[in-house]
């Protein structure tokens, strides 16, 4: 297994539309296995694809207490949603960022796992926020973006000021 590179806002490729899983083979679980060790690496609850530079629609979670409950969605497809919950939310892919998004409280999804076979599963709570998150992932879409163009634009600075400022430690 590998830990994978996780891409930060704002690289493009976080943008593009992740494309369907055809073929579930030993590549197919080889990812899986090094999407879900770079998650618990990064101490992430869940992980897309596409923050992997890999652009299929696939992504696992694991909000178990003990870590130990790995859940794989591939091809997933919202059948149903209800209730609405409001949550502070961050991203591995844009680090230090945390911001309040508004998601459905329960979700039921149908996907496939690893072998390709067809599930069914009602999601809620953090389970179904996390999925939300993910499932935005593959469509090129973030958290960031439901905020207002005025707090973007502060996000954007911020981001921009973190990243001069290593240059700025190392002339000193
Ligand atoms: O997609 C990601 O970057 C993984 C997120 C998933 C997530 C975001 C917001 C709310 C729930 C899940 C990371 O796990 S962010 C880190 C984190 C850890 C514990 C709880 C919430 C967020
Ligand atoms: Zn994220």
């Amino acid at each position: 297994m590998s830990k994978l590179t996780i891409l930060e806002y704002p690289d493009p490729r976080l943008r593009t539309v992740a494309k369907p899983v055809t073929r579930f083979d030993a590549q197919l679980q080889t990812l899986i296995d090094d999407m879900a060790e770079t998650m618990y690496a990064a101490r992430g609850i869940g992980l897309a694809a596409t923050q992997v530079d890999q652009h299929l629609r696939l992504l696992v979670l694991d909000v178990s207490e003990s870590r130990d409950a790995l859940q794989v969605f591939i091809n997933p497809e919202l059948l149903d949603r209800s209730g609405t919950l409001q949550q502070e939310e961050g991203c591995l892919s844009v680090p230090e960022i945390y911001a309040e998004v508004k998601r459905a409280e329960t979700v039921t999804v149908r996907a496939q796992d690893a072998s390709g076979e067809h599930l069914e599963q009602q999601l809620d709570g953090l389970a179904a926020i996390c999925l939300q998150h993910e499932m935005d992932h593959l469509q090129g879409r973030l958290f960031v973006d439901y905020l207002s163009p005025i707090k973007r634009d502060m996000l954007k600075k911020k981001l921009a000021r973190q990243r001069r400022q290593p240059a700025e430690s190392v002339s000193a």
